[in-house]
């Protein structure tokens, strides 16, 4: 496995490529232009300015996340043509520079969601907190309103372009159900990976996060079965998965058994955990096994099982030693380090037999 670290970029993340320099293993740096917004066209300038950032730190660019998709495009609407061409021309300009995969979500209107991003656990830390009666209970207008008051930075998918536009965005989608949703992601499919395949750069789709329907709104990436028919709807080793532990590991869920279905189709692999309660909340943990629903262990072991080679990131940790006070929701770096620490154990070990 190829290990690597989500970045937000200069002057964007007070996490340093310096940081991240001192945390063993890490060959990667996963990034993104993170002020481009769904739909518009990225400048071979700004990718080469980040690209020589990043390796001037001693880093490889080989994987994006995200570019992300327009509202258009999952929509299905006539629109779509104009975007799906931009986002093709993107990938073309990611693959010159030598970017190997992106990563990409298919969530409609919200990318991640909680209802708490600092929930206070026993040992003193906190992390992000997902109540579903919460979610059941609010507008969720009101809900981004709450939360976006609380942050002075914007989180990845909830930036204030989109969230302007929310009330039409969800009149729009009474009209798209989950088959409609799945119907408007193999069009884009059938536009974009072709052209991967002809340039190189293989597309990893992120599960949705929380693993199932909110708000009313379709959700489609949220289980084996459904993770199946998705790898089906254009049968070619490009079109292939970022597989993230935590946001299936958000639903009941078998992580290890997903991988043994479709390794060979998984590009890059988000490996963290979550504590799940019988009500249907979940709180991030720290990633090792005993601490949430996930058996990172297990998840680990079926990747050597098959030899992984691919790229592989810690995601969302807790929040710990304070800072809280300054890091991005989701994206401190001393809980990731530490599970990047726990995740090259258990490599290790089982290199090491
Ligand atoms: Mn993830």
């Amino acid at each position: 496995m190829k290990m690597t670290f989500r970045w937000y970029g200069e002057g964007n993340d007070q996490i340093t490529l310096a940081n991240i320099k001192q945390i063993p293993g890490v060959e990667g740096i996963v990034w993104s232009l993170h002020d481009m917004q769904a739909g518009e066209l990225w400048s071979e300038e700004r990718i080469l300015a980040e690209k020589k950032i990043i390796e001037d730190a001693g880093f490889n660019i080989d994987v994006v996340e995200s570019v992300n998709v327009h509202e258009d495009i999952k929509l299905g609407l006539p629109s779509r043509d104009k975007y799906i061409d931009i986002y093709i021309e993107t990938l073309r300009r990611l693959a010159k520079v030598g970017v190997k995969v992106v990563c990409y979500n298919f969530m409609p209107v919200f990318d991640w969601t909680r209802t708490e991003l600092y929930k206070e656990m026993e040992d003193g830390s906190n992390a992000l907190f997902f109540e579903k009666s919460k979610i059941n209970d609010i507008d969720p207008i009101e809900l981004i309103e709450t939360i976006s008051k609380n942050v002075e930075v914007t989180m990845p998918g909830w930036e204030p372009a989109r969230l302007a536009n929310l009330k039409e965005t969800f009149e729009q989608y009474k009209n798209c159900d989950s088959e409609k949703l799945w119907e408007n992601l193999q069009y884009f499919l059938e536009r974009i990976i072709p052209v991967c395949e002809e340039c190189d750069i293989k597309m990893g789709i992120h599960p949705d996060d929380p693993a199932f329907p909110i708000f009313g709104l379709p959700r489609i990436i949220i289980n084996k079965d459904n993770i199946k028919r998705f790898l089906k709807l254009v049968d070619n080793p490009y079109n292939g998965l970022s597989l993230c532990c935590g946001s299936l590991g958000s639903a009941a869920n078998d992580i290890p058994d997903i991988i043994d279905e479709v390794h060979d189709r998984i590009h890059f692999i988000h490996i963290r955990n979550v504590k799940r309660f019988e009500n249907g909340d979940f709180i991030e943990s720290s990633h090792r096994a005993c601490d949430g629903s996930v058996d990172t262990v297990k998840v680990i072991q079926t990747l050597h099982k098959y030899n992984y080679q691919g790229y592989v990131r810690p995601d969302h940790g807790r929040h710990i030693w304070g800072e809280e006070k300054w890091a991005r929701p989701g994206y401190g770096l001393y809980d990731r380090a530490l599970g990047i620490m726990y995740i090259l154990g258990v490599w290790d070990n089982l290199n090491s037999k």
